[in-house]
């Protein structure tokens, strides 16, 4: 039988207001397939999105949803698995969300390791506001903003999330819609921050003015800056700058999480406990 999407889908929503071919719906589809493989409860999820494309998700997944600011997914998202440790928490949001105006939320959502699933869809431009010149687009691009050709060194979102602390790291491509259902189940089984970020296609507001005016045209260029991580590895330094790595960069099940330690805190107000002192660092809480 047929896998049943309107089971977790808002179906008086749809249409989506998605272009025709955007790799959104297909990373939709791949985030439905892996709650369902997980047996995640949909009342037992909550999903933040922020503006954009991609903030769009919030309207489409039938669970608790927050459609928040531009750039500030991890902050609600925070306040949310704080409150609510035994829920699953994740975040969508753009490259232009989660790495310009919200770069700094993502950063802290990281060193905290707090476990929350940031989802980055990274179609390397902002897709909504038609064109301007993300951290992600690639130098030399034409974008609204920069007509003359994006002079800005470009940004690896998943090198930023491992220097930072997210125990789990990974990058997959939307022409693989398998691995990328893989990863998400991963990611949202992971005890930590996850981050995960997609690579998809924009063909009307990058790929149009980047001889990519269609989907396959963009998924091709896509498909020739990827590497599965062992790859990627293998070659010579001086390669590497072209490609990015794909498959799972990092997964430290070892690391802290946050809302672990944040039910310390809550002993120490209830009385349970001594206050924590540097001395709590040096052992497992
Ligand atoms: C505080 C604030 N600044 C700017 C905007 C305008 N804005 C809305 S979406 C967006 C960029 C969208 O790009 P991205 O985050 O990459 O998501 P995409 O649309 O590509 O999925 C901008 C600048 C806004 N809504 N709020």
């Amino acid at each position: 039988m047929a896998f049943n999407y309107d089971a977790y889908l808002r179906t008086n929503k749809m249409p989506t207001l998605w272009c025709w071919g955007c790799g959104d719906g297909v990373i939709l589809k791949a985030f439905i397939r892996a709650m369902d493989k997980l047996g995640i409860d949909k009342d037992d999820m909550c999903l933040v999105s922020g503006i954009g494309c991609s903030g769009r998700f919030s309207s489409y997944v039938d669970t608790n949803t927050i459609h928040t600011t531009h750039g500030r997914t991890v902050a609600y998202a925070t306040g949310v698995k704080l409150a609510n440790p035994d829920k699953t928490v994740v975040c969508v949001a753009g490259d232009g969300d989660a790495l310009a105006i919200g770069g700094n939320h993502t950063i802290h959502g990281c060193r905290r390791n707090i476990d929350i699933t940031l989802i980055v869809i990274n179609n390397f431009i902002y897709g909504l506001t038609n064109s301007q010149t993300s951290p992600t687009t690639p130098r030399g691009f034409w974008t609204v903003s920069q007509k003359a050709g994006n002079i800005d060194p470009t940004f690896d979102g998943c090198e930023l999330a491992m220097a930072a602390g997210a125990s789990f790291v990974a990058r997959e491509n939307v022409s693989e819609p398998r691995k990328m259902e893989k990863v998400l189940v991963a990611a949202l089984k992971h005890k930590g921050f996850s981050y995960v970020e997609i690579l998809s296609n924009c063909h009307i507001n990058l790929g149009r003015k980047n001889k990519m005016g269609n989907a396959m045209a963009n998924l091709d260029w896509i498909d020739s800056i990827t590497l599965p991580k062992k790859k990627y590895d293998a070659l010579p330094e001086e390669e590497k700058g072209n490609y990015l790595a794909t498959g799972i960069l990092k997964q430290d099940e070892e690391a802290e999480e946050y809302c672990a330690m944040y039910e310390e805190i809550k002993k120490v107000h209830q009385g349970k406990r001594a206050k924590i002192t540097p001395d709590d660092f040096n052992k497992k809480l």
